[in-house]
């Protein structure tokens, strides 16, 4: 018997579930050609024993993270052929509801955080989700294991490279599981990489193993032997599976760059030939196997046929699949006694986050110096020396930490990632705009996503244009996230505490110029609900509606305009996005005219979303056009006097105001 050699009844197996990736993806095919699964289908036929091999040794609670090529990997990890052909029909019957399709079938009760259209995107969620089985395994021996598939393209990627860093440098108990097919779209290995993936394995800090993709035995017996040891407490491997795709990158690929010598070549070496002669040879009878084929094409065909019967998705799961629905949060009645405790802004982040950390032992705090540097802004001191387990330090990889965010609340960990900076959201944006923000609509609602990114920003220091910026229009754009900008200490605290209770992923902005201001220190209990606006001063004459620190500088041109008889109501928005609209409408209705101030530029900014609100839904409240003060659409200067002229303040809110009542 060789090594590598399987009980006869393991082979048989293994070959059933690769026969039936094989007529899964066969009758795909088809019907893709018939116009009958829309979109883009990319297909992993004749790289079916890598798929089963490498999920063979895992547990329904084991995890994996695949690609675009994912229906191999999910059909292999458990998920039925019948609700993902209807998915691929798109029917309401579909894994996702009809709302993912063949780049993104998941099931994460069925530990698949899903295909993903964004190439290594499912790298760094692999490592949220290994983040949460070492935590949960709490150094004991049984630790879960994550298996991140992904092709020989996506070791360019940086998600990649930041993810396989950090897996190594926390030994994360999981598989970087390369499905080496020889191509990245058109475009061969050779013009991709300079070096072998060996030596990149080596380059990490990561145990490498190689393996003939298209022998299913052979690949079983090297994802056994390194499960095995990852739930033990060994470190992450780097698995290379050589194998090879016969049909195009995509349904329709012309493939120019490939001859057919080559192809039949590989097709000479199909993993299901190789299984079924030495399952002949070691005795299996033909009939047998014929059975095995004719069950599974049985089991597809009725799939398609019941998928075909199937209702198409109500258009009430576009809006119910955005958001999950928030915990009831009353607005708070307390009332600051006179003589009460003064804490500062930066007190209220801390005690926000110890409070939670101490409420819930899944919520974990994670990003550059958090942990024992206790953060630059020092919000985050004495957490490290409580709970060492949960406050992360990580390295300067901030699409990695997003990851951890990602992944660990699929995993149902409840997530607290910081991001250093605001302006820094351009080297991880994918990890929040396509994944965090789209993985519980794209999952038609089964995918968990409560974590919350808490940042940082404010202009007024000389910081320059690249730790300035007022982003949060950027984020309230994209459909699924939760923005939130506080403005007191005692806001900050509640509303920082809803966020990390809250089902959604949120991003926390936190204005830096403000970490140091005191306000009435509020009851440990205290929270604050998200969504919701709030009328700091009320007046007849005018509405300004603003956020963060704009909201004080709002307050301040309103108290200055009171001697003169302008009486105006300021609004704090505390949260962008979902954005409270009744609020502002009912403040409009009393004052029929409306100002809006923010840090971000005026161009496309938030204010721009709330004069369209005013001018559709308030128009006949209406007295005088819609003004905004904000900044001019440059970036932020360096010159302390170009950016005070350049910075909305109360005199230019005071300004606007006096013009906008006399209209
Ligand atoms: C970030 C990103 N860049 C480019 C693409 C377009 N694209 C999709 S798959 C692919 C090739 C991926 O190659 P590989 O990782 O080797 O996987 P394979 O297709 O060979 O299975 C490309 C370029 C994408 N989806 N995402
Ligand atoms: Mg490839």
């Amino acid at each position: 018997m060789l090594d590598n050699e399987l009980p006869t009844d393991s082979l048989l197996e293994a070959y059933g579930r690769m026969a039936l990736i094989r007529v899964f993806e066969e009758r795909v095919s088809e019907l893709y050609r018939d116009g009958e699964v829309p979109g883009f289908v990319h297909l992993s036929i004749g790289q079916e024993a890598s798929a089963v091999g490498a999920c063979w040794p895992l547990a329904v609670t084991d995890v994996i993270t695949s690609n675009h090529r994912g229906h191999g990997h999910c059909l292999a990890k458990g998920l039925p052929p019948e609700p993902m052909m209807a998915e691929l029909l798109a029917r309401a019957t579909g894994t996702n509801r009809g709302l993912g399709g063949s780049m993104h079938i998941a099931d994460p009760d069925l530990g698949i955080f899903g295909a993903n259209g964004i190439v290594a995107a499912g790298v760094p969620i692999a490592g949220g989700a290994a983040l949460a089985a070492q935590l949960r395994a709490r150094g004991g021996a049984d630790s879960g294991v994550v298996v991140s598939f992904f092709g020989d393209g996506a070791v360019a990627q940086g998600a990649f490279h930041e993810a396989a860093n950090l897996a190594a440098l926390w030994r994360l108990p999981m598989v970087f599981f390369c499905e080496n097919n020889g191509y990245a779209e058109f475009s061969p290995i050779a013009d991709q990489h300079p070096v072998p993936m060996a030596a990149r394995a080596a380059g990490y800090g990561l145990e490498y193993a190689s393996v003939d993709g298209n022998d299913v035995e052979a690949v079983i017996a090297v994802m056994t032997d390194a499960v095995r040891r990852i739930r033990a407490g060994a470190g992450p491997v780097f698995v290379e599976a050589t194998t090879y795709r016969w049909h195009g990158h995509y349904e329709g690929d012309p493939e120019k760059y490939r001859s057919g010598e080559e192809l039949a070549e590989w097709q000479r070496r199909d993993p299901l030939v190789i299984a079924r002669v030495r399952l002949l040879r070691r005795g299996v009878e033909r009939d047998k196997l014929d059975w095995v084929d004719a069950q599974v094409r049985a089991r597809i065909e009725a799939a398609v046929a019941a998928a075909r019967q199937a209702p198409r998705p109500d258009v009430s799961v576009l809006r119910s699949s955005v958001y999950a629905p928030r915990p009831a949060v009353a607005e708070p009645d307390w009332k600051p006694a006179p003589d009460g405790e003064i804490f500062r802004t930066m007190d209220a982040v801390r005690l926000a986050l110890e409070g939670e950390l101490e409420a819930s032992p899944e919520v974990f705090v994670a990003g550059v110096d958090v942990g024992k540097g206790g953060n630059v802004f020092a919000l985050t001191r004495g957490l490290y020396a409580k709970w060492p387990d949960r406050l992360r330090d990580t390295p300067i990889s901030e699409t990695a930490v997003m990851g951890l965010a990602v992944g660990g609340a699929m995993a149902g960990l409840t997530p607290v990632v910081e991001l250093m900076y605001l302006d820094f959201l351009g080297v991880c944006f994918d990890q929040i705009l396509n994944q965090a923000a789209k993985l519980r609509f794209m999952t038609g609602g089964k995918a968990r996503m409560g974590l919350v990114i808490r940042t940082q920003f404010g202009g007024g220091r000389s910081s320059g244009s690249q730790h300035s910026q007022s982003l949060e229009a950027l984020l309230a754009h994209v459909p699924g996230l939760t923005v939130v900008m506080p403005s007191t200490p005692a806001d900050t605290y509640g509303l920082l505490r809803s966020a990390i209770r809250d089902p959604n992923p949120v991003v926390f902005i936190e204005n830096r110029q403000m970490y140091g201001m005191k306000g009435p220190k509020p009851p440990a209990d205290y929270l604050v609900p998200l969504g919701k606006a709030k009328v700091v001063r009320e007046g007849t004459d005018v509405t300004v509606v603003s956020v963060s620190r704009m909201v004080h500088e709002a307050v301040a041109a309103a108290e200055a305009l009171a001697p003169r008889g302008i009486s105006a109501e300021v609004i704090d928005l505390r949260t962008v996005a979902p954005l409270d609209k009744e609020t502002i409408l009912a403040s409009l209705k009393k004052t029929s005219r409306l100002l809006i101030a923010h840090e971000g530029v005026t161009d496309f900014g938030i204010g721009a979303e709330i004069a369209a609100l005013a001018a559709y839904d308030g128009f006949w409240s209406l007295d005088a056009p819609v003004m905004r003060v904000a900044p001019p659409p440059t970036p932020s200067p360096y010159a302390p006097n170009l950016e005070k002229r350049w910075l909305p303040d109360r005199e230019s809110i005071e300004r606007a105001l006096e013009a906008l009542v006399r209209v």
